[in-house]
């Protein structure tokens, strides 16, 4: 593919939890199928998680009150949702997706990038080979797929989502500026309803508004993330695939002083900010983990590691916290100057023995 960076598809389910139970049921097959808590006669107080097609035609959306749904549309038939089911059907359409790619990163229970760089040489062959990917899905699971193909994951990610259910949409680099312009800012992933919400209050509500923006002017919007908005904008994205490796082993953080610090007070210091955000990630990814350590490196570039192991996996902030105190205490005997400083966990366990690849699923957005 002549003037592609990548060639990525972004491959994401249509009304994902509702057709997997039209797919199991057929006597909800072309029914206002809502996804959710129960409506309870309309006085239920959560929300809809998804609704079929049929049902969006009544205006029924994703996070909307379960009792604006029933009222909206009554002959709407509710389901609570079955995630066990739903995992194992996602983990099943992975398999699927992973054989028509190169490379396959899992972005989400109902969403997935593939690296198809290899297998296509031109336009009508990526194309082909979208559809043969739709086509596999449908034979596997009778569940239906939109797909995007661009250059990038984040444009990939845009287009999968422009002419859904059961859409393709390609967009070749050279058209991607063109393609994103009219399109709604809140399309690019990161800006969420708050973010949008922000920037219509400045008059901003297009990419192509955005693409104008001078670099100040992003830096001020969007902070560190302004390099991110303004390629994706510009239709510059050329985001790779990250292949899926597995769970991590560990989970670790550093940081290297600016100047070398040998103050014992700042370095617990240190070590405890190390601790908690290592928790933290723990807490994000599921993961509970068996063993703390933490790395020492002196002004003289020497190195040490120490490492403490508990009975039952932890990710307990305070435990953590606590392990990494303990270990760093004997290096500050001698009140040497640290130059870096690391905590890490492995020895990993997931929540409750959940091992399936759903549990990995990593954050959304930039
Ligand atoms: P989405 O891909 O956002 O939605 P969808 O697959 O239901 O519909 P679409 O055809 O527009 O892609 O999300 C995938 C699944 O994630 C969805 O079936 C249910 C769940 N979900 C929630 O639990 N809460 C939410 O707010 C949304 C948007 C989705
Ligand atoms: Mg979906």
């Amino acid at each position: 593919m002549r003037g592609w960076a990548h060639v990525v598809l972004h491959v994401d389910m249509d009304a994902f939890y509702a057709s997997v139970e039209q797919a199991r049921r057929p006597e909800l097959r072309g029914q206002p199928l809502i996804i959710g808590a129960d409506p309870l006669q309309g006085k239920g107080r959560g929300v809809v998680t998804t609704a079929s097609y049929e049902a969006r035609k009544f205006g029924v959306r994703s996070a909307m009150p379960i009792s604006k749904a029933w009222q909206l549309c009554p002959q709407g038939i509710f389901l609570e949702p079955d995630f066990e089911h739903y995992w194992q059907v996602s983990e099943r359409i992975m398999e699927v997706l992973g054989r028509s790619a190169d490379a396959l990163e899992v972005a989400g229970l109902d969403e997935a990038y593939l690296d198809v760089a290899r297998r296509v040489q031109d336009m009508p062959g990526l194309e082909a080979h979208a559809r043969c990917v739709q086509a596999a899905v449908r034979d596997a699971e009778q569940l239906s797929c939109s797909v995007g193909a661009a250059q990038g994951k984040v444009t990939a990610k845009i287009a999968s989502d422009l002419q859904k259910p059961g859409g393709l949409t390609v967009v070749p680099p050279d058209r991607a500026r063109d393609v994103l312009a009219p399109l709604a800012a809140r399309r690019i992933p990161g800006i969420g309803p708050k973010t949008e919400a922000r920037l219509a209050e400045q008059g901003l509500l297009t990419i192509a508004q955005l693409a104008e923006l001078s670099w100040p002017r992003l830096q001020e919007l969007f902070g560190s993330s302004a390099g991110y908005f303004r390629t994706v904008a510009l239709g510059l994205d050329d985001s790779p695939v990250v292949p899926w490796t597995g769970p991590p082993k560990s989970v670790g953080n550093e940081s290297t002083f600016l100047e070398d610090v040998a103050d014992p007070e700042r370095l617990r210091e240190e070590v405890r900010g190390l601790a908690r955000h290592v928790s933290g990630r723990l807490a994000g990814a599921g993961l509970r983990a068996r063993t703390v350590s933490i790395k020492v490196r002196f002004e003289d570039f020497q190195t040490h590691t120490r490492a403490r192991s508990v009975p039952r996996a932890t990710r307990e902030p305070a435990e953590v916290e606590g392990i990494a105190l303990a270990l760093l205490e004997p290096f500050l005997a001698d009140g040497r100057a640290v130059r870096l400083l690391g905590v890490r966990a492995s020895g990993l366990e997931a929540d409750g023995g959940q091992t399936t690849l759903a549990r990995w699923l990593p954050d959304a957005g930039p």
